[in-house]
């Protein structure tokens, strides 16, 4: 029995954060959240990139640019949508994972779903603060683990 699995080991990693400047009170504690995870787990910082765009609905057509240009091993798609807040934002948290995961898969690379859902301002400060709480934090750590693990798998092909 063979068992492959990723590390934690961000060195050498380049990665994109794609970020929604939409709630950008919320959203930019996310990309600090992922800047300090992927900086901690050994990133440089030179090798990370943050792209901004309008609304978390823009995320899947930057993602899509960044992810063709091949220059990078992970990308982490930031947003946040507050229902209290936003018609039909159910549709828009579903439509742009749906799409992300799309891009992942014709890409065969990790492209992580950081668009945080959250009832009211309360909550979304909840899921965009402290480390722990930290979406961006967190979405990074799957992309480092994924970006290891996806480079393991294709290498054995
Ligand atoms: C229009 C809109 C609304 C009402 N709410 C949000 C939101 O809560 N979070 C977010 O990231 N973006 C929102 N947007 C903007 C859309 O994502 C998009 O930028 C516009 O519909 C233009 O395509």
């Amino acid at each position: 029995m063979k068992t492959i699995t990723g590390t934690m080991d961000a060195s050498g990693l380049k990665v994109a954060l794609v970020v929604s400047r939409f709630n950008d009170l919320f959203t930019r504690n996310l990309v600090e959240g992922a800047k300090d995870c992927l900086v901690q787990h050994g990133a440089s910082e030179d090798a990370i990139d943050v792209v901004w765009v309008p609304g978390s609905f823009e995320l899947p057509n930057a993602a899509k640019e960044l992810a063709e240009s091949g220059r990078y091993q992970a990308l982490i798609g930031l947003g946040v949508v507050i229902e209290g807040a936003t018609d039909h934002a159910s549709i828009i948290t579903h439509t742009v994972a749906q799409k992300l995961m799309d891009l992942s898969l014709q890409y065969r690379m990790p492209i992580i779903d950081g668009v945080v859902g959250a009832k009211t301002m309360e909550q979304a400060m909840e899921r965009c603060g402290a480390k722990q709480g930290n979406r961006g934090w967190s979405c990074a750590l799957v992309a480092i683990e994924m970006a290891s693990l996806t480079r393991r798998l294709q290498d054995r092909s």
